[in-house]
This record gives structure tokens, C-alpha cells and sequence, in this order.
């Protein structure tokens, strides 16, 4: 990569060109990342040319060029949103006072820890995705799922970008890092939980990037809100990616529930096991899916009662998404609520950030099933999809092994273990769900267990070749 024409092999806006230090240590770090995308990423469609966007600037209105690419080949770029002219701190005890260019020498460690544990989350759920291109639904469907491998890719080189940056040596090492832990390995795991469950259906994906991918929405915005202005920036863009993996998520699991109450009208039934014999998802099933990741994704907020989470908003590292909407930016003087299964316990306000960002994202996770229900309700059925409690199943914060039920009871030990299957997947459910994960690549074909999207990608019909195999 010695004598690259930067611009054109690596798109950016960073001045990667002129910046011969940056230059230097993604050098090292490139070859590296492509090693690991051989080895980790998609696995066995190297030479096949996918129809992709790749991000080529920053403006809104032609961000993306799409086209066709075999996946080595993509284009994974550095981008930062447009800066803001004397953009000011918006919350913590410094709010007011400039945003910072530099990372000031206090906070360089913290700051660091959160860049990392945003980083590692890019490379391990394309390692999580990575053996889904066998048994995809229809070419529509593996098409974007590259789409997102891709995007999660240049994620991964937005983070490294802001280690190589600014981070000097120990920002080089942790980069390095990003590579070395897997998803699920024994000795070297990724470091949050969620990122280390295997995905391997396509309902768990669709899943995944419905619940999961919606954390990474939430994070971003925390940190769209930061005082260090570079990462504020990079988070902002990433932002405009992230919303079509929610997108597959959404319309993914929307499919499914159109799929199942066709099969539900031709079999005139809504039993299960008929449903199933018949090849598609029974709504049940799906709320075991729903109940399982969205547990799982809960926890990725950290617990209730966070000292990490007030000290990084009291310094200004890490807002609230969308900070400007609420009225006290620094919550030096209030207390909030926080249930606890000992009770509802008063703490410090900063104290129960991770709280009030898991609040407003079970919100935004009700709009999918606002619309999946509806459309539940319009074929006559009385059965609803509903989030679990955010007491169920918790492996982090105060309910942590909780013998909790979806609506959030508390039961007796036994209950609870003897009844789990009845709200999570069980080795069945799962055999099942991977029995009709099938590989459909007839373009414009789809699997007996979802329905055919609205539209194509990029104004294309659903039926164009988005994927040629090799
Ligand atoms: N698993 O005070 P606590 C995305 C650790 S997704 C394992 O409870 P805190 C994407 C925590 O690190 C967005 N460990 O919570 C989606 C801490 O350890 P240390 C990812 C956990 O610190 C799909 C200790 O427990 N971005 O982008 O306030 C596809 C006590 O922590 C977990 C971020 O997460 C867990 N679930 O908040 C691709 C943003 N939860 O430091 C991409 C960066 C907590 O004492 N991360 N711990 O060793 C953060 O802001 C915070 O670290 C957390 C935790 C929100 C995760």
C-alpha cells in the first residue's frame, strides 16, 4: 500500500493524503484488517460480485455510489460529518465551554476504553454473520446482508481511524486488538455479551439487526452528543449506514409475519404445529426470538446503577441521545427511580443514565411491533408480539439471574428454569428454525417462510441479480 493513490483506494475526508503518520499506521493496520476479512468475514464469497453501496463523501444528498464489487475489493472508507462551526459542549459540568479538538490527557484512558469497546462490536457481528450466505432466503436478502457485513467493516475502520488518530502507540495496539478477539472464542471473546451469541438463522439476524443493531443506534447518538469533536463527528456519519441495518431487521421480521399469516389463511388455523409443517414461522416462535434477543440486547446498556455512566456524562465524553430535548444538561441536582428487586431505590440522576437510554430505546423498538401487530390484528387474529420486561433474563445490572418472567413477575427458582422454554428458544425451536434456512438463489425467488419485500434496492426491481455467484 506504499505508493497508494490514497483518495481513490481509501475514500475519506480526513486529509489521509497529506497526513503521512495516519498513513503510516493504517498501513501497518491495513493488511491486517483484510487477513482478518478473509479469515472472519464472509465466508466463501470472495469472488462473487455483490450490488453495494459505498459511502463516498459526506454530503446528503449523493453520499453512496452503488455497484457492483467483490467484497475484498470494497472501498471502506474514513468519513467524518461536516463540522459544526464553534460547536460548544452540550451537557456535563463543562457544558458551554468549547468541543474539543484533542483528547484532553484526564480522559484519554476512559475515552479510549469506549472507542474500543464501540470498535470490537463492528468486526464481531460480521464474525457472527459470517457462515448466513449459505443458507440465505433469496439473493435480495444476501445481498444486503454483505451490505451490512461491508458497513460494519468501515465502522470498524472508523473507530481505528480515531485510535490512529489520536491515541497514539496505545491507540496502534488497540487496534491491533480489534482484530485478535473473536465472537464466542474461548480465550479471547469480544468484550460485550451479545457479541459473542452465535447467529445462525436468518430469523436470529433479522433479529439481531432489529434489536441490536438499534443499540448501536443509541451509542452512536450518545456519542454524536460528545465533547471530543472528532468522534461526535464520526458517529453522526456512521449514523446514516446504521439506519438501513435496522431497516433489514424491520422489514426482515415484517416479512415473516406476512409470510406466516399467509400460511395461517390457506391453512384456515393457527396452530403451531400445522404452521410449522407447512414451512413457516409460528408467531409463538417469533415472540421467542423477539424475547430472546431483545433480552439480550437490554443488557448491552449496562446496569441500572452505572458510576462509569455518570462520570462519562459528567465529563462530557458520552450525552443522552437527542440531548438537546431535555431541559437539565447536568444533572448535578436531581434524582431519578430506579426498580430494583428490592424496590424502587432514589439515586443520583447521572447515576441512572444507562437507564433513561434503555427507556428510550424500548420505545423505538415498539414501532416495529406497533406495525407487525397491526397487520396481526387486520387478518383477524388476536394473538400480539410483545417486548419482554427489561427484568427478564438479565446477565447485567440489578436483575442479573433474576427468576423473572417476560411480563417482568418474579417467580419461584424452579418455575422459572422449568418454564424458560416456554419464552426463549429451546433446542427444538432452534433445530426447527435452522431446518428451514434453506439457500434460495433464483433471483427474485424467496424461501417458503418469508414474503417477498415491497421493493428492490436503489430503485431496482426485487427480482434483479444482486448477488452474482462465482
Ligand atoms: N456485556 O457500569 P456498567 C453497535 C461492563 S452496538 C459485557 O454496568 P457502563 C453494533 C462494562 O463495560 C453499540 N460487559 O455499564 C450493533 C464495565 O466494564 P469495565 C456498542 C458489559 O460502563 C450491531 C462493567 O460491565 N457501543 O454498535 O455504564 C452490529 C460495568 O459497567 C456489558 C457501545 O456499547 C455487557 N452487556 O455501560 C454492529 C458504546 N455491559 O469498563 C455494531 C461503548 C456492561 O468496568 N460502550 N459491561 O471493565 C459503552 O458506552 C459502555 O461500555 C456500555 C456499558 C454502555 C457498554
Amino acid at each position: 500500500m506504499s505508493s497508494m493513490n490514497y483518495a481513490e483506494k481509501i475514500p475519506n475526508n480526513v486529509d489521509l493524503a497529506h497526513d503521512r503518520r495516519l498513513q503510516r499506521a493504517l498501513e501497518h493496520w491495513q493488511p491486517k484488517f483484510l487477513d482478518w476479512w478473509q479469515e472472519m468475514g464472509p465466508s466463501d464469497f470472495a469472488q462473487s460480485e455483490v450490488y453495494l453501496r459505498t459511502a463516498i463523501s459526506v454530503d446528503a444528498q449523493g453520499w453512496a455510489h452503488y455497484g457492483a464489487v467483490k467484497m475484498p475489493d470494497y472501498r471502506w472508507g474514513i468519513f467524518l460529518a461536516d463540522a459544526v462551526a464553534d460547536r460548544r459542549i452540550g451537557f456535563g459540568d463543562q457544558a458551554g465551554e468549547p468541543a474539543w479538538q484533542q483528547v484532553p490527557g484526564e480522559y484519554r484512558s476512559t475515552l479510549r476504553r469506549l472507542i474500543v469497546t464501540q470498535g470490537d462490536t463492528e468486526p464481531a457481528s460480521v464474525e457472527q454473520q459470517r457462515l448466513l450466505g449459505h443458507s440465505c432466503p433469496s439473493l435480495y436478502d444476501l445481498r444486503n446482508l454483505f451490505q451490512i457485513n461491508v458497513e460494519e467493516g468501515r465502522h470498524l475502520w472508523a473507530m481505528v481511524y480515531l485510535l490512529h488518530a489520536y491515541f497514539g502507540r496505545d491507540g496502534r495496539e488497540e487496534a491491533e486488538e480489534l482484530l485478535a478477539r473473536h465472537s464466542g472464542d474461548a480465550d479471547k471473546p469480544r468484550i460485550l455479551s451479545t457479541f459473542n451469541e452465535p447467529i445462525s438463522d436468518w430469523l436470529s439476524l433479522y433479529c439481531f439487526t432489529y434489536f441490536t443493531d438499534r443499540d448501536g443506534k443509541f451509542q452512536l447518538k450518545s456519542f454524536a452528543e460528545s465533547a471530543f469533536d472528532p468522534l461526535s463527528r464520526t458517529c453522526r456519519f456512521m449514523l446514516t449506514e446504521e439506519a438501513h441495518h435496522m431497516f433489514v431487521g424491520e422489514t426482515g421480521l415484517g416479512r415473516v409475519v406476512k409470510r406466516t399469516l399467509e400460511v395461517m389463511q390457506e391453512l384456515g388455523s393457527d396452530d403451531p404445529v400445522r404452521i410449522r409443517a407447512h414451512g413457516a414461522v409460528d408467531l409463538p416462535l417469533l415472540q421467542k426470538y423477539l424475547n430472546f434477543w431483545c433480552s439480550s440486547s437490554l443488557d448491552l446498556f449496562g446496569s441500572e446503577i452505572s458510576t462509569n455512566a455518570a462520570a462519562s456524562f459528567a465529563s462530557g465524553l458520552k450525552g443522552r441521545p437527542d440531548e438537546p430535548q431535555y431541559a437539565d444538561h447536568v444533572l448535578r441536582d436531581s434524582t431519578s427511580s430506579v426498580d430494583t428487586p428490592q424496590g424502587a431505590q432514589e439515586v443520583p440522576a447521572l447515576n441512572a443514565l444507562n437507564e433513561v437510554m434503555r427507556g428510550s430505546y424500548l420505545k423505538d423498538c415498539e414501532i416495529g411491533l406497533k406495525r407487525w401487530n397491526r397487520a396481526i390484528e387486520r387478518a383477524g387474529h388476536a394473538f400480539r408480539l410483545t417486548l419482554p420486561s427489561t427484568r427478564f433474563r438479565r446477565s447485567i445490572g440489578a436483575w442479573i439471574n433474576q427468576p423473572v418472567d417476560p411480563e417482568g413477575k418474579m417467580l419461584a427458582r424452579a418455575d422459572y428454569d422449568r418454564r424458560l422454554h416456554e419464552w426463549i428458544p429451546s433446542q427444538e425451536d432452534r433445530a426447527f428454525v435452522r431446518s428451514l434456512m434453506q439457500q434460495v438463489i433464483e433471483p427474485g425467488r424467496m424461501a417458503g417462510w418469508i414474503a417477498p419485500p415491497d421493493r428492490g434496492v436503489n430503485s431496482l426491481p426485487v427480482e434483479y441479480a444482486y448477488v452474482s455467484l462465482s
